[in-house]
């Protein structure tokens, strides 16, 4: 019988457990550059088995919120780099979550003030968070314009030294952030994706993107330091497709043979309802699995939506890898300790979750502490 505490190989990297930290949005880097307090908050969390951070810009032009940090500049290496050795000196391991918001921008986060790019130029009906003067609010996201063709050369590349950049920064490797409605999910689906070129239309076509980008990761940093996050059927953002079975299952077939260290599945509605359908019929995320692995796909394979102890002990037992906790790890720093000995747990703050100082972020206690 595996257990959620036995230790376990993703590509290159070794894991002391199969608890993963969830990618979590905070808003508590201005300027997009972590401060001395994410040093702090990312090794209080050092004893997860893989710590993914929060979705990181890989570009000015990828941002979407207030606050949210960055990998396109030095100075943003230089500042990420005090918090992997800080997570490597307790034993952790940490991999970057590399994002492209798309169309879930606002002028004002561009730059130049210009409009967001999207695959179309359909507006995304989602809100995101602005802070003025210190003062937090939510906007709706601005009208996007449509990428050009020749664009998109230029985001493989933003992709590729954004991984370049992470490996830099000491990362163990980097987590492809292809789900809850950004760019490259975008790009997937019809809701959003409406181009007639060789990106659009067709299942092929709208992988496309998501496919070379993550080719050009692998070739850059190697395929046993790269994974990707999926949410086959969240509505998140604004995300919307008839038939994610056929398109799922067909990014499976293009991402076996890279031999990636793990994919990342959202089951359901990010943060909501596991049991959340897109389309006619329940997704099938055992038949997904068994596609991937049908194809070749040894990566590991990693879950994530609303699990418990009971809830994950059952899924590594039977078909996942990993399991990655969210709001939890926010509330509970030394997780872990807490699973293993059936909690008690903290209970996360909603009110502090996004943005703030240390709040919500670096005060909540470990056991004993
Ligand atoms: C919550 C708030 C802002 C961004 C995601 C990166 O859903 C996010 C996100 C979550 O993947």
């Amino acid at each position: 019988m595996t257990s959620l505490f036995d230790p376990v190989k993703a590509g290159d990297i070794q894991l002391a457990n199969r608890i993963a930290m969830a990618p979590l949005t905070r808003n508590r880097s201005p300027g997009a550059i972590p401060t001395a307090m994410a040093i702090e908050y990312y090794s209080q969390r050092a004893s997860a088995g893989l710590i993914v951070t929060e979705a990181t810009a890989i570009s000015h032009q990828g941002q979407g919120y207030a606050d949210v940090p960055g990998i396109w500049s030095p100075q943003q290496v230089v500042a990420w780099k005090k918090v992997t050795d800080a997570v490597h000196a307790k034993g952790g391991k940490i991999v970057i979550q590399l994002w492209h918001v798309g169309r879930v921008s606002h002028d004002s986060l561009q730059p130049g003030g210009k409009s967001p790019v999207a695959p179309s130029a359909i507006v995304a009906k989602t809100k995101t968070y602005l802070i003025n003067d210190g003062v937090g609010s939510f906007a709706e996201t601005s009208m996007p314009r449509a990428l050009e063709l020749a664009e998109l050369p230029g985001i493989v590349e933003d992709y590729r030294r954004a991984a370049r950049n992470a490996i830099d920064a000491g990362f163990d490797g980097v987590e492809v952030h292809s789900a809850n409605g950004y760019l490259l999910d975008q790009f997937l689906r019809s809701g959003s994706n409406h181009r007639t070129d060789a990106y659009g239309g067709s299942i092929e076509n709208r992988a496309r993107l998501m496919v070379e980008v993550v080719n050009a990761i692998v070739k850059e940093i190697g395929a046993g330091r790269t994974g990707i996050r999926l949410s086959p059927v969240t509505p998140a953002n604004g995300a919307s497709d008839p038939h994610p079975q056929p398109l799922f299952d067909y990014v499976m077939k293009q991402l076996a043979p890279l031999n990636l260290a793990f994919i990342h599945i959202i089951e359901g509605a990010t943060g909501g309802a596991r049991d959340y359908q897109q389309g006619d019929t329940p997704f099938d995320y055992a038949g997904l699995r068994n596609n991937y692995r049908a194809a070749g796909g040894k990566a590991l394979w990693m879950v994530n939506n609303g699990y418990d102890r009971a809830l994950a002990e059952k899924a590594v037992d039977a078909d996942a890898d990993i399991v990655a906790f969210g709001k939890l790890f926010i509330a509970n720093p030394d997780l872990p300790a807490r699973l293993k000995q059936h909690g008690p747990y903290n209970e996360p703050d909603k009110t502090t979750i996004y943005g703030g100082g240390a709040k919500g972020d670096t005060d909540y206690p470990a056991l004993g502490g």
